[in-house]
Order: C-alpha cells, then structure tokens, then sequence
C-alpha cells in the first residue's frame, strides 16, 4: 500500500511541482487529497440522532423525499392561485407564496408610493379576500404552504389563519411556515418596514401565539439564503444564520417563552450555489451547529435542537447570458442540496436573472427536483457522503470557521447588536465586491459570460405583467371590501391593535392575536400595518459603500489605469470629480448591485451620492439636483422599471435637467431596451456586465473619448 508521502510525490511530479491547494473565498484551503488521516477523530453518528450531521430523520429521502416547494406568486391572486394549482398537478408538492413589494412593506396596492410594484415581483395582496382567492381550492389542512413575508407578517399571517378559518380549518390544523426573520431583512434583504426593537417583539408576539394555537405551523424560517444572494461567503452565511437563530431564541425567551415549547417549530433556510461540496458540507455543519447552540442555551428536547431547513438554488448564479446553462446550474445546486440533506427545496428557473418563470421555465425548474427523486435512485439511501473523508472534513473545518464568526458575535452582545452595529452587513458587502472582482478578471469562471461568451444570444420569452391592470383591479377590490364591512366593527378592531402596539407584550396585546380580529373585520393590510406603526414608526436606511476592496486586485491592470486616467481627465476637464448617484427607486430593496456599483466606482475615482432606499422619482430627483449630480444610475431589480425609470426622465426634465445623464442596471430584460432608450436612458448594464467596462462606458457618456477594451490593451 502506498503512503501519503508517495501519493504526494507522485502528484507533485504530475503536475511539476504547481500547487494544488484551492483557496476559496471562504478562507478555506482545499487540498487537492483527502485521506483517513483527515477524519481520524471525527464521527458523523447516525442519521436521526444527535447532533443530526446526517440528517433529521433515520430514514430520510428513503422514507420520505423532501418536499418540492416551488416559490411562486405574481399579479393578482387568481393568476397565482391558477398557476399554483396547475404546478401542484405536475408534481409538485408544497406551495411558497411570493408576495409583492407593496405588501412586503406593509401599503396597500392603492399607496402613490407603490405604483410601480403593485404585482410585479409577487403576488398583490390587500384584504383578507385576495388571500381567500390565493388559496381557493386548496386545502390549508392538508397542503403546507410556506409564505415569504417578513415586514408585514402580521397582517399576512392573520390573513392566513382568517382564510383557512373561513375554510373551515381551524388554526390548530394549519400547516406551513412564515420567513418572519426580520434581523437578515436589515442585514441584506431590506424589506422591513418598522425599526429593529419593535421588529423583534413583532417576532416574539409571534413565537407565543402559534406556539399556543398553531402547533403545526413553523413560527420562522432564519434565512441565510439572501445573504448568500448578496453576496456573503458560505461561512458567513452559516455563521450568521445560525446566530440569527439564537438571537431569535433569546428574545422568544426573554417573551417569557419557555425553549422547548416554540424551539421545534424554528426552521431554516440556505442558498445552494455552485461550489457543490462546499455547500453538501455547509448544510451538514449547519446542523451541528444549531445542535450545539441550543444545547448550550438550555434546550432540553431533542426537536428543539434539530436544524430543519428549506433550501433554493441560487439565483445570482444564474446568467442572463445563454440561459439554457442554468438548467445545468440549478441541477447541480439541487443535487448538492438533497446531498446535504434539506426537507425542502425551490429549483430556480432558467429565465431568473431576467423575469419570473412562465410556465415553460417553472415546468425544467420543478422536473428537475422530479427527475432526481424518481429516476436516479438517489434517495434509496441515507446520506450517501457520510464518511467521504473530503465532505467530513470540509463538515468540520465549515463548523469551526463559522464558529470563530459566531463567538465574535455573541462576544458583541448577538446578533440584534451586531446588526445595528453593521459590520455583518459590510463583511458581506466585501466579500460580493471582491467577487465581482474575481468574476470581472475572469479569475472566477461563468460560462456564456467571462468565457465562452456567445456572439449572438437567442431570444427568450419572459413573463410580462401588465402592472397597471393589476393596480386597477386590487383598487377596485380594496373599495369593494371597504365598502361592504362594518365600518364600526373594523375601526374598532384597529383601535384595539394600535393600543396593543402602544403597550408592552402581553397574551392580551399580542400583535397577532389582534391583528386576527382586524383581519376577520376585514381591515386591509395597509391599515393594519399603518395601526402599529403610529407606535412603532418607520425605518430607513440609506447604503454605504465599502471602499477600496474591488481596487485592490486591480492594482496595475492596463485597463484599469486607462479608466483612472479617464475619470482624472473628466475631473481636470469639469474642475472637480464626475459624480454619480446611485439611486433606488420603489419599493425594491434589493441593494447589491447598486452597492458593487458604488463600490467600484467609488474605487475608480467617481464621486458617488448613494440615494437612499425606497425612494420616488420626485425624491430622487430632489437628491440628484441638491448634490449637483452628473449621472443618475437607476438600479431596478424587481420589475419596477418601466414605470419608475422613464418618470425619473419626466421630472428631470420638468426641473429643466436634460443634462443629468440617466442610466439603468439590474434586471432587465432585452425585449424593454428599446423602450428604455425611447424614454431618454442614456446606458442600459444587465446582468453580467463588467463594472470596469461599464465605468469605461459612463466615461464616454461624459464626452471622455475613452477608447474600447481589446483595441485599447492591445495598442499597450
Ligand atoms: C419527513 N417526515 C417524515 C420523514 N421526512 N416522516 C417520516 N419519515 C421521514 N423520512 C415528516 C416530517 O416530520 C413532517 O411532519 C412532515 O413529514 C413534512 O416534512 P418536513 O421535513 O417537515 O417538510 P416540510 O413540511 O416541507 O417542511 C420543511 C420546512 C419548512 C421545515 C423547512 O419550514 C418549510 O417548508 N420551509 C419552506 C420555506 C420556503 O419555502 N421559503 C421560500 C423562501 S423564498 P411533522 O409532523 O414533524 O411536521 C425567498 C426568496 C425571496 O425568501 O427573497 O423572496
Ligand atoms: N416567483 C418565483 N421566484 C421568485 N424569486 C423571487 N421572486 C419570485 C417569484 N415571484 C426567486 C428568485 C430570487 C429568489 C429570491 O427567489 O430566484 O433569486
């Protein structure tokens, strides 16, 4: 038998002596071997039993598969209640609502503010009856329905238990899951609505009712998902996530709660990107995690240490570019995610980066989940990588990493402090910024966008929302509601959840148990929402770019030092540097491009105004003009810019400012560019734009004669 040592000679002579190590953006470094000598003292047990490494349950996928859940919702309740209906007779097995940005951040679809989202990146829900047509035909019983909503959960939540109510499904019957994880909202997601305090006790208000009435429903779904999405390593994804967790125990605790009476119901949720063994490990070390944190806080029931959790394939790792790639992509994150071991999981489209899935799209994303489980055979047995010495030290040394992350931030107070404090969110803001970075170099590979690029792309049919007939319709619903309920009763019933929201947390003021009686009152979302926060207020925040992180690889690029010299020569032109804003309009908070953005730029020499979030043209206009602006870069992910972009232009131009130039980056199909371009944009940057040539770009839009890529390093 051969020794390592030989192993390594023989390799090192393969390969002429070049390193092999990998180091990942985790700080991990990978060895291209790994041997017994790598597990000696580790034992993963058994699948079932503590600390649940291999997975929840004994018989796992063997017994029962995980459950297809599918997140879906656009337009009006009846096109998604359809749509949900046609997918359940496909295949798949559990619903995930996706809610709109109005409703995700507590307006009704009448609110000014929110014209242009009302239906587009979700499903419009107003009253109680949207939420009945969302659901009609499905039994709220019997089929589990997760709902993605974490700002206005309380009156979506009431809606849903007042809908299966009028079903004929008590409380007690109803099965599914709430995101209702509000500390990653102020991290990465952004679609909360009121401050941090009141946020939590919004979450602990929560805890204690379904614990008392909804033994079945999962209270939460700690999202690590969306920090992966905005960029965060695997280990601080973990690290975080699972501190989330704690956080949300303690405060559940500090309610009053006892732990093992609301801890089971506390599930979880990742993102599967395209480092397959890594994220197989990451979901192994998760639960060993969790099983150690609430061993540590006083748990005493096994389920209340047991990490269950859904996963979905990652969005950002999908290309606009040759799109058909992403139907590999998502197979590929999807094996890694049954190969570690999820209860359920949402395959992503292959139309992600540019729409929602149309049916073609949605019918590859759920057969893909459906091709693993029936005809691959690999659910017949549990936990197949158990015991790979690659994926149980990759388990162990992920547990480690994201447990130094961890102590850090409970050594800060938890993780409630360490996000007001920030540095969460600018470690995860790094990391995205260095990776654009790796991905700009074509150090990290996408194929179909920094290699193997097509000359020509195909056009692909997306799903288009006609927003206006959706805000139409909804407007008509909220009159018909309001004018059909007793108005008393309904007043009655919000005066009631006002004053709850005024007092401290009691069984009595619970915000849920109020906002049930509001619901049944037929009080709309909007108001139940404005009721706590006459109390509680709203928040905001406005982005701060991390510096010099996207520069640094970057140190001494040809192409890069043209385009410094571009900017000073624009600067030296104008007597001061060129200054762009990078601004957010609607109610779309979706704020890693436009921080990469503000990063690189910043980086490059531009002077940036980083606008806050949530804003209206008119706002954005009066913040473009007060900091003297050049540009205005509009970033638009949620749909939002047909409406939102060309009303910039409007009003601009109604302040006598033709000569703000305009710009739009995000997700964007093609098929609107001409329209974009019709309304006065002045540059359009999709997914899989290099941020250097986009510079390079705004640079000519500036009047700089800056000359192209290839031509220009060539002629070096
Ligand atoms: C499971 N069961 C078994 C078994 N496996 N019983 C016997 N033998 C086996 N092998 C039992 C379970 O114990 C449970 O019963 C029941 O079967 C269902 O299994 P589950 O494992 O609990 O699955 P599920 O019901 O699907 O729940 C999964 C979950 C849940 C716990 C992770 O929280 C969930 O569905 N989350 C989905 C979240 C989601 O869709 N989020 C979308 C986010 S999109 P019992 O009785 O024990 O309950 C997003 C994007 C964005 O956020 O930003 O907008
Ligand atoms: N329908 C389907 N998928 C959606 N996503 C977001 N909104 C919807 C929707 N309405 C997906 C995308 C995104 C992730 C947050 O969820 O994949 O990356």
């Amino acid at each position: 038998m051969a020794t390592t040592d030989e192993w390594a000679a023989a390799a090192a002579k393969e390969v002429k002596g070049k390193d092999l190590t990998w180091h990942t953006a985790e700080g991990i470094d990978v060895k291209p071997l790994y041997t017994a000598d790598d597990v000696a003292g580790i034992d993963p047990g058994l699948p079932g039993f503590a600390p649940f490494t291999r997975g929840v349950r004994a018989s796992m996928y063997a017994g029962r598969p995980w459950t297809i859940r599918q997140y879906a919702g656009f337009s009006t309740a009846e096109a998604s209640n359809a749509f949900y209906h046609r997918n359940l007779k496909a295949g798949q097995k559990g619903l995930s609502v996706a809610f709109d940005l109005a409703t995700h951040r507590g307006y009704d679809s009448d609110h000014p503010r929110v014209t242009g989202d009302v239906g587009k990146a979700g499903v419009a829900i107003d009253t109680i009856d949207d939420m009945k047509i969302l659901f009609d035909g499905i039994p709220l019983d019997k089929m589990s329905v997760s709902m993605t909503m974490n700002g206005a959960v309380i009156p979506i939540l009431a809606f849903f238990i007042v809908a299966g109510e009028e079903q004929g499904v008590p409380q007690e019957l109803l099965d599914g899951t709430i995101q209702n994880d509000i500390l990653k909202e102020f991290m990465v997601r952004n679609t909360y609505i009121y401050p941090p305090e009141p946020s939590m006790r919004i979450i602990s208000d929560i805890f204690g009712y379904t614990s008392r009435h909804m033994p079945k429903f999962n209270s939460i779904s700690i999202s690590g998902y969306h920090m992966q999405e905005a960029g965060a390593t695997q280990v601080q994804e973990l690290a975080f996530t699972i501190a989330d967790g704690a956080e949300y125990v303690r405060y559940g605790v500090a309610s009053g709660l006892d732990i093992d009476k609301f801890a089971g119901r506390l599930s979880f949720f990742f993102a599967i990107g395209m480092n397959f063994f890594m994220e197989i490990a990451k979901l192994r070390a998760a639960r060993v995690l969790w099983h150690r944190v609430m061993t540590n806080m006083g748990a005493k029931d096994e389920r209340s240490k047991m990490l269950r959790t859904h996963c979905q394939t990652s969005g950002v790792s999908l290309t606009e570019q040759d799109p058909y790639n992403n139907v590999m992509r998502t197979t590929i994150e999807a094996m890694a995610a049954m190969l570690g071991g999820t209860q359920s999981l949402h395959t992503n489209a292959l139309d992600e980066a540019i729409a929602l899935p149309t049916d073609f799209s949605a019918r590859i994303a759920r057969n893909t989940q459906i091709v693993i489980q029936e005809e691959t055979g690999m659910t017949k047995v549990v936990d197949p990588l158990g015991g790979s010495y690659y994926v149980e030290a990759l388990t162990a040394e992920l547990v480690d990493k994201a447990w130094a992350i961890i102590e850090k931030v409970e050594a800060d107070g938890g993780m409630a402090k360490a996000v007001a404090a920030g540095w969460p969110k600018s470690m995860i803001e790094e990391a995205a910024a260095a990776r654009q970075a790796r991905v700009d170099r074509a150090e990290d590979v996408i194929v179909g966008v920094n290699k193997y690029r097509l000359e020509t792309e195909d056009h692909l049919d997306t799903l288009d929302i006609d927003n206006d007939m959706v805000r139409e319709g909804q407007i008509a619903r909220i009159k018909r509601v309001k004018a059909g309920r007793d108005a008393a009763a309904c007043e009655a019933a919000l005066t009631a959840l006002r004053e709850g929201a005024a007092q401290p947390s009691s069984i009595e003021n619970n915000l849920l148990g109020l906002a049930v009686k509001a619901a049944r009152a037929r009080a709309t979302l909007g108001e139940i929402s404005a009721a706590m926060e006459e109390s509680f207020g709203r928040y905001g925040t406005t982005p701060t770019p991390v510096k010099g992180v996207y520069g640094a690889p970057y140190e001494g690029d040809p192409r890069w030092n043209q385009v410094l010299s571009g900017v000073l020569a624009v600067e030296r032109r104008m007597g001061r540097k060129p200054k762009i804003m990078i601004a957010k309009m609607g109610q779309d908070g979706h704020d890693r491009g436009a921080n990469i953005i503000a990063s690189a730029f910043g980086d490059m020499g531009f002077e940036i105004v980083s606008g806050p979030l949530f804003q209206t043209p008119e706002e954005t206009v009066v913040v473009a003009i007060e900091n003297g602006v050049d540009i205005v870069g509009a970033s638009s992910l949620a749909a939002g810019h047909k409406s939102l972009i060309p009303e910039l232009i409007r009003q601009l131009r109604e302040h006598g400012r033709n000569d703000i130039k305009v710009i739009a980056g995000g997700v964007i199909p093609p098929q609107d560019y001409d329209f974009l371009r019709n309304a006065g944009v002045a540059g359009i940057y999709g997914p899989g734009t290099n941020v250097v040539e986009a510079a390079a770009d705004v640079l000519r839009l500036l009047g700089h004669n800056m000359p192209p890529q290839e031509e220009s390093i060539a002629a070096e």
